[in-house]
């Protein structure tokens, strides 16, 4: 084989964040920098002879570049198998369904999610384990030590593959296999829910549904699933094709990102069932006719009715819910006597609580939402386990939110994004917030106490490792709470988000605009941390 080293220095700044690295196309294209990043994950994995690997990713500008590079290196470090989603496709929970299916080394899942596409805009890259998820914090740090430390990395000379044409190929010494990066998935699905009754659903002419792809990843995904499998109407799937630049749009299932969605599913003839997906397929936002459904809530209802999906048939071992998400999950664990697991952002953290058996369902409030079906948050998954409960118990989405929030009591939720603000003020802001935490309780804001403060962090009861420094948190005398963090997935200036939650059981108080429940804590945490001073913001870039 005719292998080539190509000599290399470090590039500054090549610590993986939440999920992955995420820098500018720019950045990116930068001779060796991509590169360097690969060769570090090789490096860190040791001898990958013999061994195959995934590649695939949400189809974003630069996608199909990045992966004939890693293809040539993968080649290059030993790799004899390497299976790619045809057209460089794979969102990301497919990338971990294949993964597991295949049995292979890992992946390779090119991404930077719900951020922007295009020449000026961004890319990510992180690598799977051989369980199909994230790897952990343990194996990041050790991709960034390797970043530091490169000198060269290896390669080939060859022609580009052909990631259009299904099947085998070779490259030198390895086979290329392009595979249909929707059936194994769409093969999944069907085995975990109630096909033939969501079928009836949606083929039901009064029952009308719409999926917007918003230009990304899933659009393939949904076709193949709502239309082909289960009978909805042609055209039910909008936003279809997958975009290089996801026709300019902010693929980010949000009520502000998701505007076309949100005129559908509010406007005077609303849809039945809406929902939307991010870049890379991971992401879900599920709507009822004019009803948003908070992630929070949603994991909750899930938790709470997964006996009525096959696929859950036999309970739940345990749930999951990242830090700053709210506690509405907790209240279901407690009534169904399972463990509840309390973790930091980022799903990293949740794939040894599923590989131990301890947890089956998991979400952020960032609109992720899983299972251990596969080791990713999965958008369709979760669109999926709605429409089956729709199904089952032939009842509106929002009905289902009511009587749920009727039964635990509601956890008022929203997050405030202030995005793309100065990295130094950020990093003052919570820095200031972090050196008083300790003098807080018993202090009043904007008439509420403050009862605890602190620093959250996480000792992973699986292998015992420990990750500081996860979100500043205030337990206010209200029952309320509020969570500080500074964004770990941009690539420009600093995003600090606020989140806020506050329970209620006074069945005459569920009804409220999040906003107008919240209000309190909102004018509490801006008068501790100084959130307007320090951002120069009024108000928040994004609310949800
Ligand atoms: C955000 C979300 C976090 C999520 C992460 C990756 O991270 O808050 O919950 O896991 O994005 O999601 P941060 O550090 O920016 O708050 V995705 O869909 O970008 O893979
Ligand atoms: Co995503």
């Amino acid at each position: 084989m005719n292998v080539l080293r190509v000599e290399s220095q470090p590039f500054e700044g090549q610590k993986p964040g939440t999920s992955g690295l995420r820098k500018k196309v720019r950045v990116f294209e930068t001779p060796g920098y991509l590169e360097n990043f690969v060769q570090s994950i090789f490096n860190t994995l040791g001898d990958c002879s013999g061994q195959a690997l995934v590649i695939g990713g949400d189809g974003r500008y630069y996608n199909r570049v990045a992966i004939q590079t890693i293809l040539r290196m993968a080649v290059a470090n030993g790799f004899t198998r390497l299976i790619v989603g045809q057209g460089g496709l794979l969102s990301t929970p497919a990338a971990s369904c294949v993964i597991r299916k295949y049995a292979t080394r890992g992946g390779i899942v090119l991404s930077a999610s719900h951020n922007p596409g295009g020449p000026d805009e961004d890319f990510g890259i992180k690598f799977n384990g051989d369980n199909g998820g994230p790897a952990t914090e343990g194996v990041t740090d050790a991709i960034w030590q390797a970043s530091k430390e490169i000198d060269h990395y290896l390669t080939l000379e060859s022609l580009d593959v052909d990631l259009d044409r299904l099947g085998e190929s070779r490259l030198e010494g390895a086979v290329i296999e392009v595979i249909d990066p929707v059936a194994d998935y769409a093969d999944q699905m069907e085995a975990l829910f109630d096909f033939p009754k969501m079928s009836a659903l949606v083929r039901n002419p009064k029952f009308r549904l719409c999926f917007d792809a918003m230009h990304a990843v899933t659009g393939p995904y949904a076709r193949e699933i709502f239309e082909n499998r289960l009978g909805a109407r042609p055209g039910s799937v909008v936003n279809a094709d997958p975009k290089e630049d996801f026709g300019g749009g902010h693929p980010d299932p949000n009520m502000v990102h998701a505007h076309e969605l949100v005129a559908l599913m509010n406007g005077d003839d609303p849809m039945d069932f809406g929902a939307a997906s991010d870049g890379d397929g991971d992401r879900n936002m599920v709507m009822g006719s004019g009803f948003y459904i908070n992630p929070c809530d949603s994991l909750a209802v899930l938790a709470a009715n997964a006996h009525l999906v096959p696929g859950y048939r036999d309970g739940l071992a345990g749930v999951a819910r990242s830090m700053p998400t709210s506690r509405a999950v907790d209240r279901v664990a407690r009534e169904l006597g399972i463990d509840c697991y309390e973790t930091p952002t980022g799903w990293k953290f949740f794939g040894n609580l599923m590989d131990a058996g301890r947890i089956t369902l998991c979400g952020e409030e960032s609109f992720g939402t899983g299972s251990d079906h596969l080791r990713e948050k999965d958008g369709l998954w979760a669109v999926l386990f709605w429409l089956n409960i729709v199904a089952e118990e032939a009842k509106p989405a929002s009905e289902i939110v009511r009587d749920h929030w009727q039964r635990f009591g509601r956890d008022y939720f929203s997050r405030h994004d202030f995005e793309g603000i100065d990295s130094d003020a950020a990093t003052r802001m919570i820095a200031t917030l972090e050196e008083k935490l300790d003098t807080l309780p018993g202090q009043t804001f904007a008439g509420l106490t403050v009862e605890s403060a602190d620093s959250f962090s996480y000792r992973d009861p699986v292998d015992d490792s420990v990750s500081t420094g996860q979100g500043l948190r205030l337990f206010f005398n209200n029952g309320g709470r509020v969570v500080m963090r500074l964004s770990g997935t941009g690539t420009s200036g600093a995003a600090l988000r606020v989140y806020y939650d506050l329970y209620q059981v006074d069945p005459a108080l569920l009804g409220q605009p999040a906003q107008v429940a919240l209000a309190g804590l909102i004018d509490a945490a801006d008068e501790v941390a100084g959130i307007r001073k320090y951002t120069g913001r009024e108000a928040p870039d994004v609310i949800t």
